[in-house]
């Protein structure tokens, strides 16, 4: 007998992946030379794919897991929704989607930090106040950054308060109340959860900086001042990767931990 809740668990991936597909109306043809608009349609295929993927496996892992993949699986599909609106915009005008990417950003990116305290909560007591400094922490690393790009401040003004953001972040892991909890009384697939959390946020967040270091700074005409083509399709490339990395792998990471302890659970 199929219990209503698993039939939740099965309709729930199936209507998420339905409402992405009736969003996918592409505006323009994509061109076989477009490198850019192709990592876009690639990625947002992935992240939808990932969404059903996340959602469909919290049924076979342990309670306090499911939260943690339900949190995945709402990362991957905000992404989802958003990766179609900015191929549409990428392949009709050949212009960076900079309002939807920070829009997207903006709720991924405290869902993440959600993930984190929740990964701290299963080492320990985690207080509350972890989770809103990481969150003030994330504001000032993403509202300054769209406001550089969106031309509102100094592109290197936006730049530099945002890397302080960042920073902070990274201080509040590793040298804050998050980063003093140990982890060492954990079991092995908590520990390896929260490495993966200090390593995405560490190496796979620089990323992010990487992409506007090369959209701003690198392709700038020294005759004009102004970027050159290479600017924004180098930017959108590595932001689309960053994103992989980020949202899918480490959702996968999450994964791993949770069927891997469960699986140690069960044969406990
Ligand atoms: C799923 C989306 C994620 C994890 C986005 C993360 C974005 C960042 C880590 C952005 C960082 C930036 C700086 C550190 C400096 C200013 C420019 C930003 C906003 C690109």
């Amino acid at each position: 007998m199929t219990s209503y809740r698993a039939l939740l668990g099965r309709i729930i991936p199936v209507t998420a992946l339905l409402t992405l597909s009736t969003t996918a109306n592409a505006a323009a043809n994509l061109e076989s030379d477009d490198f850019v608009g192709i990592s876009f349609w690639l990625i947002s295929m992935a992240l939808a794919a990932a969404t059903v993927f996340f959602l469909w496996e919290t049924q076979s892992v342990s309670g306090k897991w499911k939260t943690s993949l339900v949190v995945s699986g709402l990362v991957t599909f905000i992404a989802a929704v958003h990766y179609f609106y900015m191929r549409d915009v990428w392949v009709a005008t050949g212009e960076s989607p900079t309002v939807y990417r920070y829009i997207d950003w903006l709720l991924t990116v405290p869902l993440l930090m959600i993930e984190f305290y929740l990964i701290l909560r299963a080492i320990g007591e985690a207080p509350g106040g972890i989770f809103w400094r990481l969150l003030i922490g994330t504001l000032v690393m993403l509202v300054p950054g769209y406001l550089g790009e969106a031309g509102y401040i100094n592109v290197t003004l936006g730049f530099v308060i945002g890397m302080l953001g960042w920073f902070y972040i990274l201080y509040e892991i590793f040298a804050g109340e998050a980063g003093k909890m140990a982890a060492e009384k954990a079991p092995p697939a908590v520990q390896s959860a929260y490495n993966a959390m200090r390593w995405v946020v560490t190496i796979g967040w620089s990323i992010y900086p990487l992409g506007y270091i090369f959209g701003y700074f690198v392709f700038v005409d020294p005759a004009t001042g102004l970027t050159t083509a290479g600017a924004s399709e180098s930017l959108n490339i590595i932001y689309n990767l960053a994103d992989v990395v980020n949202k899918i792998a480490f959702g996968l990471l999450i994964w791993y931990a949770a069927t891997s302890e469960t699986k140690a659970a069960q044969t406990a």
